[in-house]
């Protein structure tokens, strides 16, 4: 444990928003008056409406929690309209294209108008106020326009990230009842392409409700068009009006819906709604990354997870920010990529994730030092726990010593920030994400749902609900209060283990669910056990996450093949393939352990406690096997443990 502090400096504190007074004030207020202290932060976006009524409900009995009830606005309209007049003409977006030598500026009012336009070529397929649209896009501006222009127009929509597989996107269209789907002929990514149209094909075909399908041009590729259902994004916009009158949307309304994997069962569609959702994203903007008018601020998510609609599109763009969207991955062409577009677009504010940070950490110091990153001012971490090493080197090799980190908890349900420091504000520990932003009670509770106090660990919970919480499980309300709710009474569970220290810090462990988290991504191991058990030769499978260098966690597999076949090479490769091929590349299992039987309880359990150990190689303290149906099968897997 890494126990070094980093004060804040003070010439930081005395640029910054808000300082270690300050958030010792607007932390007490937002617990002692909460609905004073929210009422005031609501005024940061653009009501037509005001809210009078604040907060009602509590994480009790159907947990209906409601923010800003009787408000109503647009979410367009506060990342959009409002800013025309002072700063039209700055630039909204900077697309960096995978192809370094290809960028775009996009002004507020250019994307004004992109959006209108797409907004009404949408209502002219007949979508209107709740219908949900479906994008499937790669990282380009059409992505945060097809939003928007949703968002305009009251449609919900549900983002899909461009590296999911057909039959995962179909999925997520028919537990949405998706009408329109927006894609694009292909995506560019490390020099290569992806073909998404002929995904989205191959998802249509299980996916009858889906009326239109908006195809825009990204490659130029040349892809199939099935008339009258796929459209050209870039001709119907082309012709349609610039101009869209805004939808007014009551705060309750839904804003989107993202699939996020849970520890049983198939994704979950986390709803958001509009006025919480947007008055959490530009709060959490503004204070964690200190955003100043005029900075130049790159998040580099996919805006197929959360981290892309709240921090690259909606949150900034309340801002009035300018917002750098990247289509490419740090390593193409070579390792300095990610400094090379720090310096070409004078990035002030850098936010990635753990993995990537290793993965660039391997390839040593040279790359990064080929260039001056002189513009930065902050850097930010989110996804996962980041190690003190990868903490140490990104502040000390990326940042010069000169820019403080901001590890930045929180999740797809969370809609926003939750544990970070701020950066003029908290003195720094790496490895920890510090302390709660104003407005959030976290508390660490026992086993058997008893707060702690104090240094401590435990699961973190939250007491109190916040305004960019997740509303509810599309479609499905019982499995929300079931999945969130119901492990500790009156508090919101959020799956995570964390250590509370001396100073207050907050130290997330990791989950404690059968959640895995693969460079960032969040995998139900659940979902990856039946795509294996889909496949004809698997009898049964059991998937674990595994400490691994650069991912954070592995996949590890089990396998117990059904009877007559017989393990090999071939056959691995094979399942890693089908894998691929059922959710995508990112649930590809690292390791397949061919499992003639699985530790299980006499009740037919299978012991994941013992599974994981043997996966981490941790075989000394396996604990107890007693309870075991069959404890020799124990013996046999911790023999034959791939590397
Ligand atoms: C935003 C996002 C959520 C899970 C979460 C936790 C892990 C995210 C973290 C972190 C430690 C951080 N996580 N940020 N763990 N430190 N700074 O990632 O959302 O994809 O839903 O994942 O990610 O385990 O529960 P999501």
């Amino acid at each position: 444990m890494h126990e070094e502090l980093f004060p804040v400096k003070p010439e930081v504190a005395a640029a910054a928003h808000i300082n270690a007074e300050k958030y010792q004030q607007l932390y007490a207020a937002s617990v002692s008056d909460p609905d004073g202290f929210w009422a005031t932060e609501a005024k940061r976006i653009a009501w037509i409406k005001p809210p009078t009524q604040i907060l009602s409900g509590d994480f009790t009995g159907d947990v209906q929690v409601k923010w800003f009830e009787d408000g109503t606005l647009n979410a367009s309209v506060s990342c959009l309209d409002r800013h025309l007049a002072e700063r039209g003409d700055q630039v909204a977006i900077i697309w960096e294209s995978d192809d370094p030598n290809v960028h775009e500026h996009v002004t507020y009012r250019d994307l004004h108008a992109r959006v209108c336009r797409l907004a009404n070529v949408l209502k002219s397929l007949g979508v209107q106020k709740g219908d949900r649209v479906c994008i499937y896009l790669p990282m380009v501006v059409e992505a945060a326009v097809s939003m928007l222009a949703c968002a305009r127009i009251g449609a919900i929509h549900t983002v899909v990230f461009g590296g999911f597989s057909p039959d995962s996107l179909a999925g997520r269209i028919q537990d949405a009842g998706c009408r329109v789907l927006i894609t694009a002929d292909e995506g560019r990514r490390g020099g290569r392409k992806v073909a998404l149209k002929a995904n989205a094909d191959a998802a249509l075909k299980q996916c009858p409700g889906v009326e239109h399908v908006l195809v825009a041009s990204v490659t130029g590729g040349k892809v199939e068009m099935t008339a009258p259902r796929d459209k050209s994004y870039n001709e119907l916009c082309a012709a349609a009006s610039p101009e869209c009158e805004p939808v007014e949307m009551a705060a309750e309304d839904p804003l989107f819906i993202l699939y996020t994997s849970g520890s049983t069962g198939k994704p979950k569609g986390a709803l958001h709604t509009t006025g919480g959702y947007m008055v959490w994203a530009s709060f959490t903007h503004q204070y964690v990354f200190d955003y100043k008018p005029g900075e130049i601020y790159w998040c580099t998510a996919d805006v197929g997870w959360v981290t892309g609609h709240t921090y690259i599109v909606y949150g900034p763009l309340a801002n009035g920010a300018t917002t750098l969207m990247f289509e490419g991955v740090p390593s193409y062409p070579d390792a300095s990529r990610f400094w090379q577009v720090v310096d070409k677009h004078k990035v002030n504010i850098f936010y990635t994730a753990p993995t990537a940070i290793r993965s660039l950490m391997r390839e040593g110091e040279a790359p990064v030092h080929s260039t001056s990153r002189a513009s930065l001012r902050l850097l930010g971490s989110v996804g996962e726990p980041i190690n003190p090493e990868a903490w140490l080197w990104y502040h000390r090799v990326v940042g010069d010593h000169r820019c403080p980190i901001v590890d930045t908890w929180w999740q797809t349900e969370t809609g926003g920030i939750l544990i970070s420091p701020l950066p003029g504000a908290t003195p720094l520990k790496p490895g920890s994400a510090t302390l709660p932003l104003p407005g959030v009670q976290p508390v660490i509770l026992d086993a058997d749902g008893r707060e702690l106090e104090g240094a401590a660990e435990g699961n973190l919970c939250l007491k109190r609900p916040w305004p960019g919480m997740m509303r509810t499980v599309f479609g499905d309300h019982p499995r929300f209060v079931q999945t969130y709710f119901s492990t500790f009474k009156g508090y919101y569970f959020t799956g995570d283990g964390a250590r509370r220290d001396a100073d207050g810090y907050y130290w997330i462990t990791g989950r404690v669910d059968d959640v895995i988290n693969v460079s960032g991504h969040r995998m139900g191991t659940a979902e990856v056990e039946s795509a294996l058990v889909a496949h004809p030769k698997v009898a049964e499978a059991a998937v674990v996450g595994f400490p691994h260098d650069i991912k954070g966690q592995g996949i590890y597999a089990y396998v117990t093949l059904t009877a007559g076949e017989e393990p090999s090479e071939e056959l691995r490769k094979e399942l890693v393939a089908w894998v691929r091929k059922e959710i995508g590349p990112i649930a590809a299992p690292d390791a397949i352990q061919w499992a003639p039987g699985l530790p299980k309880t006499r009740s037919g359990k299978i012991m994941r406690r013992i599974l994981r150990k043997i996966a981490a190689n941790e075989t000394d303290g396996l604990g107890d096997t007693s309870t075991l149906a069959d404890p020799g099968v124990v013996t046999e897997l911790v023999e034959n443990r791939v590397r």
